[in-house]
């Protein structure tokens, strides 16, 4: 036990030999339309998107006014599950609120 002979465990983390790959990080872009009610949207952003409602109020005004606008930048699987989250809600609620993710 102890220390091994030959190369010690360490180099095994340390030495990468090249480089290094992070994850893809996804914008998660929020859609306007029509028929979803400014309250819902700004309790998504607070409850998903972890906004204060200060900048959840901000962010869904802007979406209103230009028609999209980044929520976040996440790794794949968050961005998905977000994604998905909110579809769940909306659907629930009966709103055709939609976001999307694009690849950075
Ligand atoms: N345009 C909607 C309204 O006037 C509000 C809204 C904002 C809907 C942002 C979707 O992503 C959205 N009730």
């Amino acid at each position: 036990m102890g220390q091994s002979s030959g190369g010690n465990q360490s180099d095994l983390l340390t030495k990468s030999r090249g480089r290094i790959k992070h994850p893809s990080l996804y914008r998660v872009v929020l859609l306007n339309d029509d028929y979803t009610t400014m309250d819902f949207v700004v309790s998504i952003l607070i409850e998903i998107f972890g906004k204060s409602a200060s900048e959840a109020t901000a962010i869904m005004l802007d979406v209103h006014e230009m028609g999209r606008g980044v929520v976040g930048t996440f790794p794949f699987d968050i961005a998905k599950t977000k994604i998905i989250m909110v579809e769940k809600r909306a659907q629930s609620e009966q709103f055709p609120l939609k976001c999307v993710m694009e690849k950075i």
